[in-house]
């Protein structure tokens, strides 16, 4: 029923395959709605959602032949990105980028707005932005400081030069690299720990990091009060809490 992409569901995990090999899976119009959709509506039962790329590369960023043709890129990024990076970083359900093989451009940044970033050790980031005469688009210039620091983040813009899996996981920008044979492996299992999580709690996790950056200290500890009012009374922590009391594994369902 996609066009772009390819979904799958199993064990309370979707995992959505960005899908034009052909082209590094670089992205539409179409693509940009259909991973919106995607990332909107899981599934029912979605307690973590997985994106990757299909073949050799993640996601080579926008599509340059659609560039070529001189559209609207103010347009596209406000009615298109804008909506494709606030279903990724406001999805129901924690959400790890499994990232393949080269992410470039646009397809880069789609990756770094996932909650978790995994990599092959042989992928690469390329912030390719500046190589054709644009800025970092798709939220990369307001997660990247923030993950790298100035210093970092500028050079990765300014030269455009690709950043190693291993690089940007020393340099904070992602959370780990897998060698490519257990680089799936890696990633399945990764996902199987959020998805039998406390959902609720990964939720408001994202949330208070999210706040963080516009937040002053007694703001945050507001934010975190009323968060953790919230999850205390779920059903995951009296499960948490039991769990520990019973030395055993808690069983979390999602509530
Ligand atoms: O315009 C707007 O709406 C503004 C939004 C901008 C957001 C952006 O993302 S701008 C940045 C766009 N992306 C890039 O500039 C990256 C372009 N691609 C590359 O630099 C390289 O292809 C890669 C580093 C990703 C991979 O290099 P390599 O050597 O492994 O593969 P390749 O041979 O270059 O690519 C394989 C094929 O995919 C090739 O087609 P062919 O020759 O087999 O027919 C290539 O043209 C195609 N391809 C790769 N990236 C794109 C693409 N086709 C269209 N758009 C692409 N972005």
């Amino acid at each position: 029923s996609h066009q772009t992409i390819a979904v799958s569901h199993q064990d309370g995990i979707t995992r959505i395959a960005l899908n034009r090999p052909e082209v590094m899976n670089a992205l539409n119009s179409v693509m940009r709605a259909e991973i919106t959709a995607a990332f909107s509506d899981p599934g029912a039962g979605c307690r973590c959602i997985v994106l990757t790329g299909t073949g050799r590369a993640f996601c080579s960023g926008q599509d340059l032949t659609d560039a070529r043709a001189g559209l609207d890129v103010e347009r596209i990024l406000r009615d298109e990105y804008e909506p494709m990076l606030a279903a990724i970083t406001g999805a129901p359900v924690p959400v790890i980028a499994a990232v393949n093989g080269v992410a470039a451009g646009a397809g880069a940044n789609l990756a770094l707005a996932a909650d978790v970033v995994i990599a092959a050790e042989s992928a690469v980031f390329l912030q390719a932005f500046s190589r054709i005469g644009l800025i970092p688009d798709a939220g990369g210039t307001h997660i990247i400081p923030r993950s790298v620091g100035a210093a970092r983040a500028m050079g990765m813009m300014l030269f455009a030069e690709p950043v190693t899996a291993r690089q940007a996981a020393n340099w904070g920008m992602i959370w780990e690299t897998a060698p490519d044979a257990e680089f799936e492996a890696v990633a399945t299992a990764r996902a199987q720990t959020l998805a039998q999580g406390p959902t609720r709690a990964y939720l408001a996790i994202r949330e208070a990091l999210a706040a963080s950056g516009g937040n002053d200290m007694q703001a945050q500890l507001a934010l975190e009060a009323r968060l953790q009012g919230e999850m205390a009374r779920t059903s995951d922590f009296t499960e948490g809490v039991t769990a520990f009391l019973e030395k055993r594994h808690a069983r979390f369902t999602g509530f």
